[in-house]
């Protein structure tokens, strides 16, 4: 397949200035009629004009009131050219399609009957024949037809401005968006639909309706959602001063859907998962995702759409800066200093999870991409999350109120148009008159960069040294790196574990009178030395605090230091990094002999000192509980396995067990006090106090569970019993399922039946199963069997099928080969059904080089025979294609 370069980019050789559509919806054959008002590029001349379709029908083509005869266009994969077109062009096409046989999600489509598109990234071109690319900026006009009855709610995006009867059953509605935008931002929405809405007063007084829409049967799930907007609309305005620029906003939920969300200006689409929520059917984490995936797609209004991409090699433009801004959103809304540095070690744990090892593998790209051959299979954590961090570093390094300013100069140089990550650079640059040149390898340069970290104090002269020295790995388009732009935060702890004033040698940091606890240190060179004066006793150094810079990093601390810093740092997240290289050095350690064929023992878990540091952890009332629960969670086996040069899915899930089971019995009546003081009775509220609590109550049930005897199934059973909502409930059920009690089968056979009609509920369900201990690939088929499973939807695909390939990596690495075999068996059915979630399967195999020789003979297999299979996507060949490589 061909591959697009980033080097190649031409602007579009015509402009469009006004979109007309008539859609007439019909879920077997809807007709599309399209208007559009051209104008030729004054760089382009001589050249075609281009439109791109996709399993489209061309029934009409007119240009200037005049019929396109077959000789006056080509038409070759998809790409219609029109030669020797006039300055000033109206096109009239007339296209058809066939939404309810498109399995694949994009384009028009219809779920559970009703109509949705979905146009990122090259989506529209399944409607009709169009310049799709995010460069071409249009004002759109969208009538839509179709029977009243079937189809009495009909959305598309902006203003409505007129509905009424055709006779015949049918109805219309017309709807204009007063901003121009690209044509990913297109949507209609058609059906059986009923709405929450509310008036809602912006800061500037203007009163705008806001609506969350649902199917019938929903209504008592959306309060949340509209919340979430409305703290949405009003965090923007306070933090960035961006008002919504719309009279109308709404958010519609399907349950078909291949993301998370789509921005489409003014009608935002939500998988359902990110929409529907109350205590019965959501969890404390499903209410966290619902507020940040409704502040992710709000935010976008002006990060995305009225300044977006140039084209899709700039995604992360529009992607890590939104995902910075709904980042910090959650942040702000939880309010307090604990709270944030919760939410920012659950988003580093994110990035160390699946980023990292992206980052390492066969499909590693740049922020900024070179090249891709499915734009689809690069919406990837490098381009959303490193984005995101590479956008912090920003503010990092310029500080709150400089970032502020380039996000000011950005918007007023840019509104309306489609831009550059380097245009969003030199914005920040200007706007702080500072030179952010090296850092444009950031956006270039794929790979973690690893930075090491030597310390020397010397006692004569009262100075401390930090040399950092950085490097990063070789990835598939670079083998040699330049050097990174790195910030680096950087405190010193006194033998009493508070922060020490610091003075850095030849520069001036005590500007504002208060010494400072924190600077931040740029590293630009590939190794550079910080020397700290008057410094009066050896101090802990806390490097990279909050995580300052997406890097590895390696110091060589000692046991006892690790326990300090987990006990005093006064930042938070390295107090939680300090507690996770304790447990990691154990893990590694206890791995090693168990490939040694070493018996595992409780020795062996004391001597690492991590037993004390968890029992001290424990004990520390004054804690938050929210931090307890993550400082108490030992590194999950994907991050284990990224620290191993060759992983051993088996060793790493025994030690791991192993350890839990473990910390279970050396603490025992620390988890049940903790179990006991973490209730929270009376209503269920998803504030974060409160979710604090649960976490780390529903934490030590699962280390209490690991005992496994009757006292910790009757705990367990119990929960389940008299749960007021799905955090317990799910809980419960996810530590029965992994024990021996007497009432798993039966808790899991009434959980089904209980929620039966709550497609969500029932995607937990699956999930869970395929995320126990002992389901193996054949429980997995026989699950598949189940008359609720489907892998046409790819909520419930994912709930079982990802769950187990991606998060049960024990069972899944089987010796013999099966887990690979199912694998792929999975990789080329979806692939038949829906391209982009076959090509997200696929990925699971891409670090199939990184396993001991038995099993990566057994995955290479694999995945030569799905990129053996026929008929394969653009999507799975790229991803099986780069794996192989
Ligand atoms: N901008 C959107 C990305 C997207 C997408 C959404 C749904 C289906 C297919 C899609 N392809 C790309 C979502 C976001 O980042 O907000
Ligand atoms: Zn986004």
């Amino acid at each position: 397949p061909l591959t697009i370069y980033r080097k190649d980019y031409t602007p579009p050789t015509y402009r469009v200035d006004t979109v007309e559509m008539g859609f007439d919806l019909d879920p077997d054959l809807t007709r599309v009629a399209t208007r559009l008002t051209m104008r030729r590029n004054p760089d382009s001349r001589n050249k075609s004009l281009v439109l791109f379709g996709d399993s489209l029908e061309l029934v009409q083509l007119r240009m200037n009131g005049k019929e396109v005869g077959k000789r006056g266009y080509t038409l070759t994969n998809g790409v219609l050219e029109i030669h020797n077109a006039p300055e000033q062009v109206t096109l009239e096409i007339e296209t058809a399609t066939h939404p309810n046989q498109n399995t694949s999600l994009m384009g028009l489509y219809t779920s559970n009957g009703n109509f949705f598109t979905q146009c990122e990234a090259e989506g529209f071109r399944k409607i009709t024949f169009f310049p799709d690319r995010p460069d071409v900026m249009a004002k759109y006009t969208v009538m839509l037809r179709a029977d009243k009855s079937r189809y009495p709610v009909l959305l598309s995006n902006g203003n409505l401005v007129e509905e009424g009867d055709l006779g015949d059953g049918r109805h219309y509605a017309v709807w204009e968006d007063p901003f121009k935008k690209p044509s990913y931002l297109f949507a209609l929405v058609a059906g059986q639909l009923v709405c929450q809405e509310e008036k809602y007063k912006l800061q500037s007084g203007r009163e705008v309706l806001l609506q969350v829409w649902v199917e019938e049967g929903n209504l008592d799930k959306t309060q949340h959602a509209m919340d979430s907007l409305e703290n949405s609309i009003r965090w923007d305005v306070e933090r960035f001063g961006l008002e919504l620029d719309l009279d109308r906003f709404m958010i519609v939920a399907v349950g078909d859907f291949n993301m998370g969300a789509m921005e489409n200006k003014g009608l935002n689409i939500f998988n359902t998962k990110y929409v529907l929520a109350n205590p019965r059917i959501a969890t404390d984490t499903d209410y966290a995702g619902i507020e940040s995936v409704v502040g992710h797609e709000y935010f976008h209004n002006w990060t995305g759409n009225r300044v977006t991409c140039r084209d899709w090699f700039q995604l992360s433009l529009k992607e890590g800066l939104t995902v910075f801004r709904d980042q910090e959103f959650s942040a702000d809304l939880i309010g307090t200093e604990s709270g944030r540095a919760v939410k920012r070690i659950e988003d580093v744990r994110v990035l160390r999870q699946a980023q990292f090892p992206e980052d390492a593998g066969p499909m590693a790209h740049p922020v900024r991409p070179d090249s891709y051959v499915e734009i689809n299979n690069f919406y990837t954590v490098t381009i959303y999350e490193k984005g995101s961090e590479v956008v912090r570093m920003y503010q990092t390094l310029l500080g709150r109120d400089g970032f502020r300013k380039g996000m000011d100069l950005y918007f007023q140089r840019h509104d309306g148009q489609a831009v550059t990550c380097d245009d969003f650079r030199a914005a920040m640059a200007d706007a702080n008159d500072r030179d952010l040149s090296q850092f444009e390898l950031w956006y270039s340069q794929a790979g973690t960069p690893h930075i090491k970290a030597d310390m020397q104090y010397d006692a004569g002269i009262r100075t401390y040294s930090i040399t950092l020295t950085q490097s990063c790995p070789p990835t598939p388009e670079h083998a040699k790196k330049q050097s990174f732009h790195i910030p680096v935060a950087v405190g010193l702890l006194d033998r009493n574990g508070r922060d020490m004033p610091l003075t850095l040698e030849g520069q001036d940091n005590a500007d504002n009178g208060s010494a400072q606890t924190t600077l931040v240190l740029e590293l630009k060179e590939q190794s550079q030395t910080f020397v700290f004066t008057s410094v009066a006793e050896p101090p802990v150094p806390s490097i990279l605090r909050n995580f300052s810079a997406p890097v590895v990093l390696d110091v060589e601390y000692a046991d006892a230091e690790l326990a300090f810093l987990m006990a005093n740092d006064s930042d938070a997240f390295n107090r939680w990094e300090a507690g996770q290289r304790l447990a990691m050095r154990r893990m590694l350690a206890l791995s090693a002999a168990v490939q040694g064929d070493h018996a595992l023992s409780n020795a062996q878990l004391d001597e690492g000192a991590l037993g004390n540091a968890f029992r001290a952890t424990l004990r520390d009332t004054t804690l938050d509980p929210a931090f307890c629960e993550l400082a108490l969670t030992l590194p999950s086996e994907t991050v284990v396995a990224e620290q191993m040069d060759v992983i051993d899915p088996h060793a790493i899930h025994a030690v791991r067990v192993f350890l839990r089971r473990a910390l279970a019995s050396t603490l025992k009546v620390d988890w049940l006090v903790a179990y006991q003081s973490n209730r929270t009775p009376g209503t269920y509220s998803p504030d974060p106090v409160s979710t604090g609590k649960r976490g780390l109550k529903n934490l030590a049930l699962s280390y209490v569970l690991e005992i496994d005897d009757a006292d910790a199934h009757r705990l367990a059973q119990n929960q389940y019993d008299n749960a007021n909502n799905m955090t317990d409930r799910i809980a419960a059920l996810s530590v029965l399922v992994n024990s021996t009690a007497p009432g798993r089968d039966a808790a899991l056979a009434h959980f089904f039946e209980e929620f039966e009609h709550e497609a969500l509920v029932i995607d937990k369900w699956f999930s869970l199963q395929a995320m126990a201990r002992n389901t193996d690939v054949a429980t997995v088929r026989e699950l598949m069997k189940h008359p609720a499973f489907t892998l046409k939807n790819p909520n419930r695909a994912r709930s079982l099928i990802f769950s187990f390939c991606n998060g049960n990596p024990a069972q899944f690495h089987a010796v013999d080969g099966s887990g690979y075999e199912f694998w792929a068996d999975q990789v080329i059915a979806l692939n038949a059904i829906n391209p982009q979630v076959a090509a997200r399967l696929a990925r699971t195999m891409d670090r199939w080089r990184k396993y001991a020789p038995a099993l990566q003979e057994k995955m290479r297999a694999a995945l030569l025979r799905v990129a053996s299979a026929g008929a394969l996507s653009k999507d799975v060949l790229e991803v099986v294609t780069k794996s192989l490589a």
